[in-house]
């Protein structure tokens, strides 16, 4: 994985699945039990425990940590309540509700987070498995914070974006200092990769996605410690800002199923390796037909600098357990590149 990652040579892609930890195991839903999902995400010995299931269960080949990307919103002192999506108490509109931010005690406020990375690296330190942390991206953050809860268009965000960039732009400079702290301090925990999240930055049209989302990632991509974990851009449905997530710095893109991964092998060069990009709904498929998939993605991969097998988006509540089994056995069956 970290040398997928890298850019350095591999016997072949190493693979494992957004939201691999969740609503679709069975056992996920019975170790939580009926407590609420934030209670589970403070729970470290419950967080070990379901961030470690899709080893076992699924055969994932990273553990990425249970958590949320709103957990470190909850340092800015902004209320968040999960039904089942993150909902905002107090939506941030105006440059008083940015200014009111809480100045963010990462170690102080969710203390819990760094603690769960600890005891997952100490688990998985003597297998080998590598461990991903992650966090939300600036926009997307803004996304839900602005509209208070996941929304179609967003366009109470793009209102503000259009109408009173001011007010975005310092709310975006807030949440870029809180996500590279967070990621850094993730690092110093022991998370070997870093994810960052932007699942809603695809909403903008390419000369925005310019403007408000490029400098971000870049500021991120610059000051995160990139040397000790490398960085994974995921974008949603960003097909149309492919060059801008080249031009990040990440060392990995994370691309959705709408982007043709030998195109964007092209694109990428030896700037960036690729993670993805299987449709989630796919994993519905017989299991022949899921592993000539998996072939086809990593043929169409084999040109980039480095793969990383996954999905083109999280697993789904839907999601069929054998599906994913078979996602993983038919990446781990792949024959050595080259072969
Ligand atoms: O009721 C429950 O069990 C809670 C469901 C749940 C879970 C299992 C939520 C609420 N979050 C999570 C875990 C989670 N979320 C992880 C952990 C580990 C893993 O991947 O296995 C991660 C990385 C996330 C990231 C996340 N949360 C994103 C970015 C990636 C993506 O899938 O787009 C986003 C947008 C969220 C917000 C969120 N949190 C929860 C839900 C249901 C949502 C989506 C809401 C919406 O679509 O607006």
């Amino acid at each position: 994985m970290l040398r997928a990652c890298r850019g350095e040579p591999v016997d072949r892609p190493p693979v494992w699945l957004m939201r691999q930890a969740g609503r679709y195991l069975p056992e996920y839903r019975a170790a939580r039990g009926a407590g609420s999902f934030l209670d589970a995400c403070r729970d470290v010995e419950l967080a070990v425990e379901l961030s470690l299931q899709p080893l076992r269960l699924v055969g994932s080949e990273a553990v990425i940590l249970f958590s949320d990307i709103f957990v470190p919103i909850l340092a800015l002192g902004v209320g968040v309540d999960f039904r089942p999506g993150p909902v905002v108490e107090r939506p941030i509109r105006t440059r008083d509700d940015v200014a009111r931010l809480a100045a963010p005690d990462l170690a102080g406020s969710i203390p819990y987070v760094f603690e769960i990375l600890r005891r997952l690296r100490a688990a998985l330190e003597p297998e080998q498995v590598p461990l991903l942390g992650f966090a939300g991206a600036p926009f997307t953050l803004a996304a839900y914070l602005v509209e208070g809860q996941g929304s179609r268009h967003f366009a109470g965000l793009k209102r503000l974006l259009y109408a009173e960039p001011a007010v975005l732009r310092a709310l975006l400079e807030r949440l870029t200092d809180l996500t590279v702290a967070y990621l850094n301090a993730q690092i110093a925990a022991g998370a070997q990769v870093v994810q960052l999240f932007d699942t809603w930055a695809g909403i903008l049209p390419r000369t925005e996605y310019r403007a408000w989302v490029l400098p971000t990632h870049q500021a991120i991509a610059e000051r995160v410690e990139r040397t000790r974990a490398p960085l994974i851009l995921y974008v949603n449905d960003g097909a149309h800002v492919l060059d801008e997530m080249v031009e990040s710095g990440a060392d990995v893109l994370s691309l959705d199923w709408r982007v043709e991964l030998a195109e964007a092998a092209r694109r990428a060069g030896r700037r960036a390796s690729l993670q993805g990009n299987l449709d989630p709904c796919a994993l519905a498929a017989p299991p022949e037909a899921i592993a000539e998939m998996v072939r086809g993605l990593a043929r169409a991969a084999a040109p980039a600098r480095g793969h990383v097998l996954n999905l083109g988006h999280g697993c789904l509540p839907e999601t069929p357990v054998a599906g994913v089994r078979a996602f993983t056995g038919a990446a781990r069956a792949l024959a050595p590149a080259g072969g």
